[in-house]
């Protein structure tokens, strides 16, 4: 394959959205390349980057020359197609998409927020104010999970799939948040079957701010 049609990731490599594209390609055996993007110093609010996606926000994937896909979520279903990670049959499929919008609506704002909170600004910033409403709605949402691990493998049909690592992406930082995941023993056993699949490559890691 030419090099220059591989998908450049646009992205930042502690971020979980972003991490989520990095582990389905991996998975997937499909090369890529990736920019990294700061969006602490600015770097998603550029001209050239509000041109490739005007909501200024990583990950942003350049499928083809100036053809550009952003939403992490989005990403994974477009890798996924037609392979096991995104079932053709519509019953799994669409409930594989219930956890992609619940991981969009109900978990992401809470875990990766409070994540992004506490590792990413300053220790006295006034964001920290959040953090309770933060952790009650997060909570909420890894009971969910929980309910479903409790008696299956995977998020959907015993099978490994973009459900999973959507919410694999945060649940494993969630304590850099603040939260404790002692009372989920069903996520725990979880993501160590999600860090044994064939492909897993580990999120590098954050420090905390200072
Ligand atoms: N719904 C989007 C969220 C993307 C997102 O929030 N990206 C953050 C980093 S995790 C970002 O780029 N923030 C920069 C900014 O808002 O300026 C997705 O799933 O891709």
């Amino acid at each position: 394959m030419n090099d220059t049609i591989f998908p450049l990731i646009h992205g930042m490599s502690t971020s979980g959205n972003c991490h989520k594209i990095r582990m389905l390609l991996e998975h997937l055996d499909i090369p890529y390349r990736w920019n990294e993007v700061d969006i602490m110093t600015g770097g998603t609010q550029t001209p050239e980057f509000l041109a490739m996606n005007p909501n200024g926000k990583v990950p942003v994937v350049e499928i083809a020359p100036d053809r550009y896909l952003s939403e992490s979520n989005a990403v994974l279903c477009h890798y996924g197609e037609g392979t096991s990670l995104l079932p053709g049959d519509p019953w799994v499929r669409a409930r594989c998409l219930q956890w992609l919008f619940f991981e969009q609506y109900s978990h992401e704002p809470c875990i990766a927020v409070a994540r992004f909170i506490c590792r990413f600004l300053d220790a006295d910033h006034p964001r920290r104010a959040e953090l309770p409403q933060l952790h009650d709605r997060g909570y909420k949402a890894l009971a969910v999970m929980e309910q479903q691990l409790a008696t299956d493998d995977f998020l959907v049909e015993q099978h490994y799939t973009v459900a999973d690592i959507a919410l694999f992406a945060y649940t494993h930082r969630a304590h850099e948040g603040g939260y404790q995941l002692g009372e989920f023993p069903a996520i725990r056993a979880w993501l160590e079957r999600v860090q044994a699949t064939p492909g897993f490559v580990a999120m590098p890691d954050t420090h905390p701010a200072s």
